[in-house]
């Protein structure tokens, strides 16, 4: 445990200023005599830096000195957004800095808008990995996350007529102030070459290529505390020796540093995956480099900690490092553990095994069977040769446990090995790797959970039944309630009386008395108008598309997905239009006025998930400019969404979509954002919507559509015909191969609810079926916003239902080990 902030921090504005200042002078990045808002942001973030590393300093001193159990989060990705706000919060200084700037000049508030956000993730899986590392610090653990300093993060989306495009998103453009290199952190990882076999008999990876992994350390404040954990990314760079001066010289410029531009590749772009293939190669290079690198430092920092002994005392590895596993894509630390402990340390097989497998733990975050990875057995004997090797040990060593100890299970076992022995396919199953080299496994939320257990592990269930486990996401409730919705955070301070809630989100239940205070009422009512006349001018800003803040306000923001189901939310808003522009006028003034606004980012070659994105721009084109319609009707696209624009949209968001099929999505975690900040959900039985509902209470969820344990019978009924559409549904489509909303041929992503898209026959996704019970949900919703009392009194009870969604409650179950329990697990039984 570290105590509380110790050194004083700065209270004196006067004392801030004229540290900013000297910022601005002597830590230079531009021209002289320069301050407006960019020279201000840099100045303003390296001041706040100063009193970070004072702390962060402290922190690491601490821990050396205790040695406690380290975890490590390793993640390909992290969606940071902006630091500046996060750590003047967290240090709780923020008044004091935006008095300071005041005395400059500026504003704080504007100041902080400077700062790109660091985008070094794709969606769900990334945000979450952020989430987490704000709340181990916040928890006083001592965590470190582990992860790629990629040079271009998620693309910039920009919306033209064509519908979107990517362009580079150049965070490091000009620098970042919140990395300090570490010159003296830097591990080789090698690539390719061959295995050769020592006079001893040990085993040697030797020659191919060696990059160098540079560390680029991130500090992580925790809220209110001194505690300053650390991110670690890591960056590539060759040598001196690297270069050939003779090449060189001999004007062969190129291949003279070909290791320096191949070492360039790495770290050039986040993979931009939502579950599609692409530059497979490369992507497997940047796992393994972040896997080797990590571990490498892991080990080391173990070594150095150990050193009152003479001699390392291999066996107690499990009980200071632990490993947490952020989906598969760092499996490669499994093969790299085993590889360095055994060829580099000189352990043996079963020693090395037991610590790994001890140390070790993974986290499963999709079902969809396209992001299940699995790399060509002979694309990783090329590049990954010793691996290999140990990769093909742990198999057999697994098939002989079997057929030893469960040979009822020999018939699984083609789907339960880790290498599929199918000569056609010769792919390794990452999935299984982790599985069976892990001490355990968990999903993302209950009904996640519970179906890994069911299909995608459920041979591994009878061998190992406790090793599955659930740990339900969460979500920081200081970034995303307590900072970016500072109105709704003093009203539930004052209520409480208390604003120990930013720590102890389940506090958040005793709002629940208060639930038809109408003082209560008034004041909460106040803060989401003031947050979505914000919301209005930044859609103003960035649409050009006015919207008035007393309409409803709907939103669905997420990665662009066909389970997602945007397509079924702008159907039935295509249907509404077309009702719409069927009533009389004095019909319509008798409808509930909406604002629909979708975002989110489509994988560049997914080509329906792209057409999704244009259908969205050019149904808004339309009705926004209807003249008859638009004051009851607003259909906006919101463009590059990211952790910063959902920090505007979320608190001033009165319905939220959450609308996948079920099934499908393993938690969600926006779904938690939106509900803390007072936002009704209308959704279905899907990921961790189950479990927000039953926290919130139904009678304040929109709940529709087929549940998962459904949805397989559905498909069939629908690829035999069986399906009988409901007119509506047919009238939506209908109107969009009208023309009405232009000349684009929608006829192709039409086509995937009759089927023919890449997920085989018939509407895989249900929105066909689903289509009627969406519909009349949304007539629940309309309904329940004229009555002013009851929906407040919804949006009070969505906040006070949201305690149990924080991610400190997530990590505690996660880190924190129960007494005595432990969590071994051998691959060869006693
Ligand atoms: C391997 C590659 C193709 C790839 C596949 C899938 C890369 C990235 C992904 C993203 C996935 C794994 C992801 O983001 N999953 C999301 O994780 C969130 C946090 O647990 C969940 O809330 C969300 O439901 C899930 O889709």
């Amino acid at each position: 445990e570290i105590p509380a902030i110790a050194h004083p921090l700065p209270e004196d504005p006067a004392e801030i200023a004229s540290n900013i200042n000297y910022h601005a002078q002597y830590s230079p990045h531009f021209s002289p005599f320069k301050f407006e808002p960019e020279q201000a942001y840099y100045a303003t973030a390296e001041s706040v830096r100063d009193q970070l590393i004072k702390q962060w300093n402290e922190t690491y001193l601490h821990y050396h000195k205790v040695n406690p159990k380290q975890t490590y989060y390793l993640s390909m990705e992290y969606l940071q957004g902006r630091a500046l706000s996060n750590a003047v919060g967290n240090l709780d200084i923020q008044n004091a800095y935006a008095d300071a700037l005041k005395q400059l000049g500026h504003e704080l508030e504007n100041i902080v808008e400077q700062e790109k956000d660091a985008a070094l993730g794709n969606g769900g899986l990334g945000r979450l990995a952020s989430c987490f590392l704000d709340s181990m610090a916040t928890l006083n653990l001592p965590a470190w996350g582990y992860g790629l300093r990629y040079r271009y993060g998620l693309f910039k989306q920009l919306i033209t007529k064509a519908g979107q495009e990517e362009i580079a998103e150049d965070w490091l453009e000009k620098f970042s102030p919140w990395e300090v290199v570490r010159h003296d952190i830097v591990f080789p990882v090698r690539f390719f070459g061959h295995v050769e076999v020592q006079p001893n008999g040990s085993r040697k990876w030797v020659s191919g290529e060696v990059i160098q992994a540079v560390a680029y350390d991130v500090p992580i404040p925790g809220y209110k505390t001194k505690n300053t954990n650390s991110l670690r990314l890591w960056d590539a760079k060759a040598t001196a020796e690297d270069f050939d001066l003779f090449q060189f010289n001999d004007g062969q410029y190129e291949s003279a540093a070909h290791l320096h531009s191949r070492a360039q590749q790495i770290c050039a772009v986040l993979y931009p995956g939502d579950a599609t293939e692409n530059g497979k190669l490369l992507r497997l290079k940047q796992q393994f480099f972040l896997c080797s690198a990590s571990l490498q430092d892991i080990i080391s920092r173990f070594k150095e900690r150990n050193n009152g002994n003479n001699e390392i005392q291999w066996s107690e590895f499990p009980t200071k490092v632990a490993v947490q596993l952020n989906d598969t894509h760092p499996t490669l630390a499994i093969p790299e553990l085993m590889r360095l402990l055994m060829d580099v340390e000189g352990l043996g097989w079963d020693e090395a095994w037991d610590i790994t497998s001890r140390t070790i733990a993974y986290t499963n975050h999709t079902v969809l069977p396209e992001a299940l990875e699995k790399w060509s057995q002979s694309v990783m004997w090329k590049l990954l040769p010793r691996h290999m090797e140990i990769i093909e040990e742990i198999d057999k060593r697994f098939i002989a446990m079997i057929l030893a100890t469960r040979p009822d299970l020999e018939n699984k076992l083609s789907g339960m090995s880790i290498l599929d022995h199918n000569p056609q396919k010769a792919v390794v199953r990452m999935a299984n790797l982790c599985v069976v080299s892990s001490h355990t496994v968990n999903g993302v939320a209950q009904l996640h959970s519970d179906i890994l257990k069911a299909e995608l592990f459920s041979d591994y269930v009878s061998i190992w039944p406790t090793k599955f486990q659930n740990k339900t996401n969460g979500i920081t409730p200081r970034r995303w309630l307590r900072f970016c919705n500072p109105e709704l955070s003093h009203i539930v301070t004052k209520w409480l009386k208390t604003d120990q809630w930013v720590n102890n989100l389940d506090l958040l239940v005793n709002l629940r008395q208060f639930a038809d205070n109408p003082d209560l009422h008034a004041e909460w009512e106040s803060a989401k108008l003031a947050s979505k006349q914000r919301l209005a001018q930044y859609i103003l800003h960035v649409t050009g598309v006015s919207i008035d803040p007393n309409s409803l306000f709907d939103i669905q923001v997420k990665r662009i997905h066909e389970y997602k189901r945007q397509l079924l939310n702008i159907l039935g808003a295509i249907y509404r239009y077309k009702k719409l522009k069927e009533m009389s006028p004095e019909e319509r003034k008798n409808t509930t006025p909406r604002t629909i606004m979708i975002g989110g980012k489509a994988f560049a070659t997914y080509t329906n998930a792209k057409r999704i994105v244009k259908l969205v721009n050019d149904v808004g084109a339309v009705v926004n400019t209807d003249p008859e319609v638009n004051s009851f009707l607003k259909v906006v696209f919101v463009p590059n969404y990211n952790v910063s624009v959902a920090e505007v949209l979320i608190p001033g968001s009165e319905l939220s979509q959450h609308i996948s099929t079920a099934g499908m999505e393993a938690s969600g975690t926006s779904n938690m954002k939106f509900a803390l900040n007072g936002c009704l959900i209308i959704g279905t039985l899907d990921g961790a919507n189950v479990e927000i509902r039953e926290e919130i209470g139904e009678e304040n969820f929109f709940l529709f559509g087929a549940t998962a344990d459904e949805v397989p019978r559905l498909r069939k009924e629908r690829e035999n015909g069986m399906f009988k559409p409901d007119p509506r549904f047919e009238e939506a489509k209908q109107f969009v191969t009208s023309g009405a909303f232009g000349t684009y041929d929608y006829n192709p992503l039409l086509d995937s609810l009759e089927g023919n898209s890449g997920y085989g026959r018939g509407d895989y996704f249900l929105v066909g079926h689903d289509f009627p019970s969406y519909m009349d949900a949304q007539a629940r919703v309309d309904e329940a916003y004229k009555d002013r009392k009851r929906w407040i009194k919804m949006s009070i009870l969505s906040t006070a239902g949201s305690g149990k969604f924080s991610s400190d409650r997530t990590i505690s179950q996660l880190l924190v080990r129960r007494k005595g329990k432990a969590k071994v697990q051998r691959l060869v039984p006693p």
